[in-house]
């Protein structure tokens, strides 16, 4: 069953400037404690026009079996690299969250390990499609990662304390839509009126699976 989002909507009084606003959400898993690495994203209410996206182009690395950073956010077209600095190979695979456990997979490839003293290995691809995408390694199974390829400028992951914090949003209304990757559910988004200051507070269902510990030797061959 879908629980619609309860707003606690606070509105610091504020100069009554059309400027740019600063919104402030904080994201709090299903036991009220601070989210993190859930992705905030504000687009505009239906009817007004969608700035343009400045495309990035981040490096992800997998280190220590691992994806790093493990939730990285992207506005549409952006290129992203990836960089394998262990000793033994990885795969890079990414498809639709969700999906990829059926085996949908929008690409893969595989990374050499790293020797000593050279480059590392490394590939890049373009997301071009809005949406979570999901990354794994065929060889570990426990190597996960994400990218929210978003289609709005106003795109952060919460920090530890579960904050993201927008810069530079208009104000007016504003839709509100909240990701993590351990949601069961989609999050229906909601409507924010954004003014000079705006602050959100985001309860939401997710309970966020612990990191599970890999055993991990260095120098040891996978
Ligand atoms: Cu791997």
């Amino acid at each position: 069953m879908r629980k619609p989002f309860l707003v606690a909507l606070c509105l610091a009084a504020g100069l009554q400037t059309a400027q740019a606003a600063s919104v402030q959400v904080t994201v709090l898993a299903r036991d009220g404690t601070p989210l993190p690495d859930a992705v905030v994203v504000l687009e505009p209410a239906a009817g007004q026009a969608m700035p343009a996206l400045q495309a990035t182009s981040p490096t992800i690395t997998q280190e220590k079996m691992q994806f790093h950073p493990a939730v990285s956010v992207v506005p549409v077209g952006s290129r992203v690299k990836f960089a394998n600095l262990d000793r033994w190979d990885h795969h890079v695979r990414g498809g639709p969250a969700g999906l990829v456990a059926s085996g949908t997979y929008g690409f893969e490839f595989r990374l050499a390990g790293r020797e000593p003293g050279k480059n590392p290995p490394g590939g890049e691809v373009t997301l071009d499609k809005a949406g979570p995408v999901q990354l794994g390694c065929h060889l570990h199974g426990s190597m996960r990662g994400f990218v929210y390829v978003s289609p709005s400028p106003w795109a952060v992951k919460t920090s530890d304390t579960g904050v993201a914090t927008l810069a530079e949003v208009p104000e007016g209304a504003m839709s509100l839509r909240v990701w993590h990757p351990d949601q069961l559910i989609d999050q229906a988004a909601i409507t924010v009126q954004v003014q000079a200051v705006t602050t959100v507070n985001v309860p939401t269902q997710v309970q966020p699976r612990k990191a599970r510990r890999v055993q991990f030797e260095s120098g040891s061959t996978y």
